[in-house]
Parts: C-alpha cells; sequence; structure tokens
C-alpha cells in the first residue's frame, strides 16, 4: 500500500510541476478561438427530461436535472427513467440548424450529469445510451458530426460527482449508491478519468466543461492531475476552473493564482466589471437547466440580449442554457429566444464576435463597449438613446474618419464640440431592435 502511495504523491508532484509551463503567447493563442467566439450554447439533456420536474406526482422544486437527489429517488426507480428514455425526435442537424442562426459558435452539451447517466457509447460503462436506454444512438457522435458540419465547436460538460457509481459515493454530501465501501481512487483512476480519455479521443471536443467538483473527496492536486492527463491527450483543449477546487462558489472565478482550469465560470450572474481572466457565465433561460414541464418563467428576449452585451463588454463569454425535452425538442420557447438573439446578432454581432474589453467598458447607463482585436475599431453598443443625437466622451475617432451604425450602410454625421464631446447624429430609423452599435473607427 505504501508503494502506491508514493507513486500517487510522485504522480500528482509531476502534475503540479507540468500545470504550469504553458508560455503566455502559447495560452493566448490556444485560447484565441475561444476569446472570439463570444457566445455559446449550453444543453442539459438526460433522463431527468422523463419525470421532468415531477415525481410520484407532485411537482419537485428547484433544478429538473437535480430531481433523483431532491426527490430522495432511489438508484432502482431512477434507473427506470433512464430505461424510458427514448428520444425520437432528437436530430442534431435541426439542434445545430438552431444554434447557428442564434449566432452560437460552439455547444456544451451534457456527456454525463451527476445521475451519472452518459449520453454516449461508453465501452468504461453499461450506464449509457446504448445499453441502458432503448435509443441505442449514440447521442454525442450525432451531435459531434452535425457541429463539425456547420462550423460549431462541439463541447463537453461532464460531473466528476457521480451519483449511481459505487465507488463515487460522497459520504459527506451525497450519498445515493449506499456502497459499503466506496474506492474513490478506484472510481477516479479506473472510471471517471476512462471516460474522459473517451471523450477526449472519440469526439476531439474543443472544450471540457467540468462540474460537481465541490464534494470533499474531490481535491485540487487530484483537479491539476486531471488537467494535465486531459492537455497530454490534447495540448489544445481548453478546460473551466471547476476542475480544482479554485472556484468561488457562483461567482465562479478562481480564489487562486494557480488554480486548475483555463476559465472562471460565473453561473447565473455577471461579473461586476471586466476581469484579467478569462471567464464565461452560464445561465438558464428559466429557472432550470434540465427540462421541467412546468417551469414557464422566460427571461425576455431582450433580457438575453442585454446579457450578452453585457457579458461580452466586461470580456466574458455568455453560455446560454437550452433544456431539450425527453423527445429529443428543445422547447418552443427556447427557439424563439435564440432566433431573436440570431436577428440581433445578424446586425450587431462585429461588435461581439473577436473583439475584446477595454478597461472603461461603459459610459454613462446606456453605452457599452468592445473593441475590434487588432485594435482598429470601437464598438458602442446603445440600449437606448435620447433624442436624435448621441454625445459620448469616451471615443476618440480617427479625425475625417466615418462612423457607422451597424446594420446600416450610410455614413453618419459626427462632430467634436467645443468641449471635447463628440456629437453623433443618429438615423431616423433604427435598424432591429433591443440595442444599436455605432463603428468608430479609432486613431
Ligand atoms: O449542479 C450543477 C447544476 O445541475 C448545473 O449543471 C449547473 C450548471 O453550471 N452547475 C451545477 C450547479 O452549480
Amino acid at each position: 500500500m505504501k508503494k502506491m502511495h508514493l507513486f500517487l504523491i510522485l504522480l500528482l508532484g509531476f502534475a503540479l510541476e507540468s500545470f504550469s509551463q504553458e508560455s503566455k503567447a502559447a495560452r493566448d493563442q490556444r485560447m484565441e478561438w475561444w476569446r472570439d467566439a463570444g457566445f455559446g450554447l449550453f444543453i442539459h439533456w438526460g433522463a431527468y427530461a422523463i419525470p421532468a420536474g415531477i415525481y410520484n406526482g407532485t411537482e419537485v422544486k428547484g433544478i429538473g436535472e437535480w430531481i433523483m437527489h431532491t426527490a430522495n429517488i432511489p438508484i432502482a426507480e431512477y434507473e427506470a427513467f433512464v430505461q424510458q428514455f427514448n428520444p425520437v425526435k432528437f436530430d442534431a442537424k435541426k439542434w445545430v440548424a438552431i444554434a447557428k442562426k442564434a449566432g452560437v459558435k460552439y455547444i456544451v452539451i451534457t456527456s454525463k450529469h451527476h445521475d451519472g447517466f452518459c449520453l454516449w457509447d461508453s465501452q468504461v460503462s453499461d450506464y449509457d445510451i446504448m445499453d441502458a436506454a432503448p435509443f441505442k444512438r449514440d447521442i454525442l457522435r450525432e451531435l459531434t458530426d452535425a457541429c463539425k458540419a456547420a462550423g460549431i465547436r462541439i463541447c463537453f460538460y461532464h460531473s466528476i460527482m457521480d451519483w449511481h457509481h459505487p465507488d463515487a459515493e460522497s459520504k459527506k454530501d451525497y450519498t445515493h449508491q449506499n456502497s459499503p465501501n466506496p474506492d474513490w481512487n478506484k472510481y477516479r483512476e479506473e472510471y471517471l478519468k476512462p471516460q474522459v480519455k473517451e471523450l477526449m479521443t472519440k469526439y476531439e471536443p474543443g472544450v471540457m466543461w467540468f462540474d460537481g467538483e465541490w464534494i470533499p473527496e474531490w481535491t485540487e492536486a487530484q483537479g491539476k492531475d486531471l488537467y494535465n492527463f486531459i492537455k497530454e491527450l490534447n495540448p489544445e483543449i481548453i478546460i473551466n476552473n471547476r476542475i480544482g477546487k479554485g472556484r468561488k462558489g457562483m461567482q465562479g472565478m478562481s480564489e487562486y493564482e494557480d488554480a486548475a482550469g483555463d476559465f472562471g465560470t460565473p453561473e447565473q450572474e455577471i461579473l461586476e466589471g471586466t476581469s484579467a481572466y478569462d471567464w464565461e457565465s452560464c445561465m438558464t433561460m428559466n429557472d432550470t437547466w434540465g427540462y421541467k414541464k412546468n417551469d414557464h418563467n422566460w427571461k425576455s428576449a431582450k433580457q438575453l440580449i442585454d446579457n450578452l452585451i453585457d457579458v461580452a463588454t466586461k470580456g466574458g463569454n455568455y453560455l446560454l442554457n437550452v433544456g431539450p425535452t425527453a423527445e429529443g425538442l428543445i422547447p418552443p420557447e427556447s427557439v424563439k429566444r435564440l432566433q431573436e438573439m440570431g436577428n440581433w446578432l445578424k446586425k450587431n454581432g462585429e461588435a461581439i464576435y473577436n473583439t475584446r474589453s477595454r478597461p472603461n467598458y461603459k459610459e454613462g447607463d446606456h453605452y457599452k463597449f468592445t473593441v475590434s482585436k487588432d485594435g482598429k475599431y470601437t464598438y458602442v453598443i446603445a440600449d437606448q438613446f435620447t433624442g436624435s443625437t448621441a454625445t459620448l466622451k469616451e471615443i476618440n475617432p480617427r479625425p475625417g474618419s466615418d462612423i457607422y451604425m451597424l446594420g446600416l450602410k450610410k455614413p453618419l454625421p459626427w462632430t467634436q464640440l467645443s468641449n471635447g464631446d463628440y456629437l453623433i447624429t443618429l438615423p431616423k430609423k433604427l435598424p432591429g431592435k433591443y440595442a444599436w452599435t455605432l463603428k468608430i473607427t479609432n486613431p
């Protein structure tokens, strides 16, 4: 036993050492596509869509994908939901077409959530879509192929916590398996890591999005070891900060400098301001990640677009969630909102994609800024104008350059006032709705 402990200590020591060797230039190159993307689609889908928030005829409070824990459903009973999971209306190409029209650049789908049920053909487990459910189609394969054909990056959410595997019992927080002597190291080395390797090698995701790291059995050292294990498989992979223990609760940013992971993960909230670190805010469209038939508390399209603008101008990515039904359909309320976001991005996407934030990211209550990553342009995104002109201090147009409103062809008249402010005459009819972008050529 001593030899095994010594080996694990040496292994983890190596992991800690190799973890922080990447140069800034190499990291910037690796992160570039993700920083350019700005907008991703989160998909929480699994057997929890079968009960859809109802258990034994009673509405179960809280987020839908937690129903097994919240309603304290025994594993055998929950497995019955898995045996009913047959999403015959699932069409990966249709999902990806919805995402493409919405202006989404990457998709993060739950490969395995906390319930342990796997949406891909795993050789490591029979608790997967091929062996435990009647559907017997590799969902991740179909979605990966559809994403690649559409030029959208496929990415995977993967839960470290597992309420089904007997050796993953978290004695302190989540007792589902009731296994007498759970062997966490065995779960980690012979199940978790082999499944992550399957996902990395079979589907080549752009991002691994870990979750469920808060259980006491998981440690930062194990997170660093897993980070290096994955980077060995693909040095270009991007991994969130929930692979380790650095996350500061729902605020999502890492509490210490060398925390494992490449970006912070604010959840259901947006940072107060800009950050020197990469970050992505994940949010639901209603109140649940996994589908609940009675959750109708939908955010408006305007709210979702305001969130996207707020996140982008603070330098983050927006990961917006949909929870498909047990039949395999994205709820129509979600589709409608995504279409509205896509219509807005068709006109204003230049201010979101391939841009970066700036220290003074806003002026007053209605003007927010991004900068093109080549530094040539400043984009002023306004959610409201007063009167027929816009007056700005925070811009510095190159003398003699044109100022445009995105979505319109003709340049707008502008002048510098004696107090140094800039006055821009707005078009009589604003293009589209919700918010508008002025494109300023920098000096
Ligand atoms: O417990 C999960 C929850 O089900 C959901 O997946 C969210 C999305 O980020 N993450 C955890 C809660 O923080």
